[in-house]
Order: C-alpha cells, then sequence, then structure tokens
C-alpha cells in the first residue's frame, strides 16, 4: 500500500506540482489550527470514527455507502472527530469523499491514508483535513520529525501510529503529540485489543494516546478508559451498525 501510495501521488504531481498543491493548502483556511488535537484534549475518553467502505482484512465492509450521510451522522451523535479513508486500492477510499465531508460537517477531520511523501500532507490540508496518519512501520524516526514540522507549519495535527515498544520509541523521539496504537498486527491482521493498554505505559503523560482498530463492545472501551488512554478510534463495528448514532450513544 505504500508503493501504491507512491504510484498515486507520482501521478497527481503531474496534475498539481508540490508548489502548486502547497499554494491549495495555503488557500484552505476551513479550519482552525490544530483542531483535532484540541478536540481530542477533552476531560473523558474522546471518540474517532471512521468513515470506511472497505479494508484489506474484511474486504467490502459496506455496499450501501452513503459517506456524507455516515459523517453527518457521527457528528450527530457526539463524535469528537472522523477519520475518513482515502486510500483507492484496498479500503476503497476517495479524496472527494474527504473534501466533500470538510464542507458539511464541523468536526476536526483525519485524513486516513499512507503518507509516505510531504505531498500528502500539503494534499491533505487543502482537502480540508485537520490531521494526517504518519505510520511508524512505514517511516524512518528522521522522517517522522521532519513531516511532523511541515504538519506543524500548515497546522495540522500527525496521529503517529505505532503498534509495538520500538514503534512508540521512534514516535516519541520524533517529537509526536498524538501517538495512536494499533491494536491490529499488520502482518497477520490478527487483533489484540490488550495491545493498547498494555503499551501505554510506555507513552509520556502528556502525549495523546488513542486506541485503534477492533474496537467492538462497551467492555472493550472500558478497558481502554480505565487504562487512561485519551481517545479511541473506531471503524467497523460503526459501518456495520444500521444506527449509528444509537450504537455511539450506547
Ligand atoms: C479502525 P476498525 O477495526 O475499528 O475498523 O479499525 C482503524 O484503526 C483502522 O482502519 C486502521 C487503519 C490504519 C486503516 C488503523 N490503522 C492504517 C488504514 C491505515
Amino acid at each position: 500500500l505504500a508503493n501504491s501510495a507512491r504510484k498515486r501521488i507520482a501521478e497527481q504531481k503531474k496534475r498539481f506540482s508540490l508548489e502548486e498543491m502547497k499554494e491549495l493548502a495555503k488557500s484552505n483556511n476551513t479550519n482552525t489550527p490544530f483542531a483535532f488535537e484540541k478536540a481530542l484534549r477533552k476531560e473523558g475518553l474522546a471518540f474517532i470514527c471512521e468513515v470506511k467502505k472497505a479494508s484489506p482484512s474484511k474486504s467490502i465492509i459496506t455496499q450501501d455507502f452513503p459517506y456524507l450521510e455516515i459523517a453527518k451522522e457521527y457528528e450527530q451523535g457526539g463524535a469528537d472527530c472522523i477519520s475518513v479513508l482515502t486510500e483507492p486500492t484496498k479500503f476503497l477510499g476517495r479524496d472527494e469523499y474527504l473534501a466533500e465531508i470538510s464542507k458539511q460537517v464541523k468536526s476536526p477531520l483525519l485524513r486516513k491514508d499512507f503518507t509516505v511523501d510531504a505531498y500528502m500532507i500539503y494534499q491533505a490540508k487543502a482537502l480540508g483535513a485537520s490531521a494526517v496518519l504518519l505510520i511508524c512501520a512505514l517511516l524512518e524516526t528522521d522522517t517522522l520529525k521532519q513531516y511532523i514540522k511541515v504538519c506543524d507549519n500548515l497546522g495540522l495535527s500527525a496521529l503517529v501510529e505505532a503498534h509495538d515498544e520500538t514503534e512508540i520509541a521512534s514516535a516519541v523521539k520524533a517529537g509526536a503529540r498524538i501517538i495512536g496504537v494499533n491494536n491490529r498486527n499488520l502482518k497477520d491482521f490478527t487483533v489484540d485489543i490488550q495491545n493498547c493498554v498494555r503499551l501505554k505505559r510506555y507513552i509520556p503523560k502528556d502525549v495523546i494516546t488513542i486506541g485503534e482498530s477492533g474496537i467492538k463492545t462497551a467492555t472493550d472501551i472500558a478497558k481502554i478508559r480505565d487504562a487512561g488512554l485519551d481517545a479511541v478510534l473506531i471503524g467497523e463495528t460503526l459501518m456495520r451498525a444500521n444506527d449509528k448514532k444509537k450504537e455511539l450513544e450506547a
């Protein structure tokens, strides 16, 4: 997916050069700077709800995909932030979903994609995102640091994703202010909710910590809250729920 993202970006650069994308990023001022991290720094557990049609582990999650309605339902249901997949090959996401959602909902948006080029960060801002995903497994510490700086200059938040102790150390060293601990092992797709609970203690107190993936029940959420994490990121469970608002309230 990292390679396919590189190819996709190479194509997109033919339409808009890096310089042009920087201009587009600068001219999109719909968002309060760092709105994503501000929304997560609240009393109690914050919810990030994900708009996703498909995934590599589950393939198509839902045929019916009214992404705008879904985002609005999340917002009305009390989501603090919304994550939107833009990766097209395995997640069947599109940049347009993000752009359209940003015009119609106020919640800070995370562009969920495989950031492998600074170009994608400017593009995220141009599309109306408040945050981008930086995956430790794909990026060296120095690159992370460099991308976080690009984010800082744009007023974007960087969600730095780690799934083990070594990756957390890299995220911290790079200066991450938000770390997401993935409960899904990206090699075999197995999910262990305890992963984010167990790894919480390796993350400095002032860093916002998010538990990601495989969260299904109120018990899962309680465990994560009790472990002292700041937020949860939930995709599939909500995408499969008929009444998303009700599921969020429950
Ligand atoms: C959401 P789930 O199991 O609730 O649908 O997971 C989110 O954590 C997952 O989509 C995700 C992801 C990623 C997607 C975590 N890290 C990196 C794309 C890229």
